[in-house]
């Protein structure tokens, strides 16, 4: 086999940095499709952390081929960023090693700006944004008035870009959200040494991945954020602005479709969800607060607090069915050891009605209720088990379980953060 995408199954923070980083061990390429640095990846290798946001997660392994595709939202600043916080760590960063795509979409300065003021002027009917620009840029692309990549290679062009967003958009920013106007002069001097810079990465990446796809090189896509935060099939408006199931893969790295052969969902024990939005089996109480302490659930790029809740069957479900996935990855077994009693949602009482599928509408979605089957608990061995037999009898049971309830098998089980804390199932 040799692509293979990898997804967030539920509301994103399931572990795919994680995952991409174990599984690129066989991988040569590795690609990031959808989002920008809203994304927040981390990855553990021995006692080393890596925190990614941009750059895909395979760039640990050092000799593998990474790719921003052009599906993929580019703010330049944050590039830089994170290519010298992973040369600070050791890694050599080239254009051997990392390419950009002229065509993706670039973060400008008033993105962010627009992000912010919009989220502000929202007040309580925020989105919870990153605030990172996101929404407002893949805004502008599709709008048509977007910057790419390859613009900042054409000082006229961009100039001229600048120029015209800014008109429109400093009008917006002063007179409807009270913020500060923009100088066009200054944000092209700046994105043009930008520019500059981040030439020698600048690649039709497209044709690139055509090129190591023929030589049948192993390929990763890894995706960022997760089903449930999709544009079209995620709780809309409480979105993120790309389509992150595997739809999002061809047209964010401009391959074909029918070139992916298999996709993973990777899959929390548990749900979590940063930023607003429906969440049917939170916790609101003291198991939810335990699981988010045991579990380190705040925003790898915002630090935010992640809300907490029991796994959602439904949810993965969707997420098998629009994604088409072929496995699943089961992640953070061990936060869970030392609860009593587990619960997991199989599926949603919508009036008279038992549903396994979520709805469109929020006010559909606020009438659903979770129904639960209970498991027996597990201990904190759990974490140092090396094969599937080495765990608890319970966990075991646990797993086996959602596998009959979604009829999919669940490939790889992580244990722990760190890489050696996986391993195949079967
Ligand atoms: P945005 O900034 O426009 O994409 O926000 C829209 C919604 O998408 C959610 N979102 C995320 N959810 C989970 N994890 C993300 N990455 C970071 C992490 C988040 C962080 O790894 O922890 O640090 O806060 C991510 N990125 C976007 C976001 O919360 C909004 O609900
Ligand atoms: P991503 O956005 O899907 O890549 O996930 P994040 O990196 O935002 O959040 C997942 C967090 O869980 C990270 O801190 C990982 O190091 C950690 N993690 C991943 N898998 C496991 C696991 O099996 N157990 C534990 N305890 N932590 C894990
Ligand atoms: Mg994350």
């Amino acid at each position: 086999m040799s692509t293979l995408v990898i997804l967030g199954a539920q509301w994103g923070d399931e572990g795919k940095g994680k995952i991409t980083d174990y599984l690129a061990e066989t991988a040569e390429v590795v690609v990031r499709f959808q989002g920008g640095n809203n994304a927040g990846h981390t990855v553990e290798v021995g006692e080393k952390q890596y925190k990614l946001h941009l750059i895909p997660s395979g760039i640990i392994h050092g000799k593998k081929l990474n790719i921003i595709g052009n599906g993929v939202v580019l703010d330049p600043t944050a590039f830089f960023k994170e290519v010298e916080y992973l040369e600070d760590t050791g890694l050599t960063i080239t254009a051997d090693n990392l390419i950009v795509s002229d065509r993706a979409n670039v973060i400008m300065p008033y993105h962010k700006v627009l992000d912010q003021l919009k989220e502000k002027a929202r007040g309580k009917n925020d989105i919870g944004t990153t605030g990172k620009g996101i929404g407002p840029a893949y805004t502008d692309k599709v709008e048509r008035s977007g910057i790419r990549v390859c613009d900042l290679m054409h000082p006229e062009v961009l100039k001229e870009k600048i120029e015209l967003n800014l008109e429109e958009k400093n009008r917006y920013i002063t007179k409807v959200l009270g913020g500060e106007a923009m100088d066009p002069e200054e944000v092209y001097n700046t994105y043009k040494a930008l520019g500059e810079r981040l030439k020698p990465f600048v690649r039709d990446t497209s044709v690139v991945l055509y090129e190591e796809m023929k030589k049948k090189k192993k390929v990763l896509f890894e995706g960022a954020q997760g089903m449930l935060l999709d544009i079209d099939y995620g709780t809309y408006p409480f979105v993120t602005s790309s389509n992150t199931t595997a739809g999002g893969v061809a047209a964010g790295s401009g391959i074909g479709p029918n070139t992916i052969e298999k996709a993973v969902g990777v899959t929390k024990a548990y749900t979590t969800r940063v930023g607003k939005g429906p969440f049917p089996t939170e916790l609101e109480n003291e198991t939810g607060e335990w699981i988010r302490e045991k579990g380190h659930e705040y925003g790898t790029t915002t630090g935010r607090s992640r809300r907490c809740g029991w796994l959602d069957l439904v949810i993965v479900k969707t997420s098998i069915r629009v994604s088409g996935l072929t496995s699943l990855v089961l992640t953070k077994i061990d936060t869970l050891a030392g609860l009593e009693k587990i619960k997991v949602c199989v599926g949603y009482r919508l009036g008279d009605e038992l549903i396994d599928y979520v709805p469109a509408s929020l006010a559909d979605l606020a009438l659903c209720k979770p129904v639960y089957e209970e498991f027996d608990g597990w201990d904190d061995s759990v974490s140092k088990a090396t094969s599937y037999e080495e765990m608890p009898l319970n966990a075991r049971k646990y797993i086996e379980r959602i596998e009959e309830l979604l009829e999919i098998r669940c490939s790889i089980i992580s244990v722990g953060p760190r890489r050696d804390q996986t391993f195949q199932k079967d």
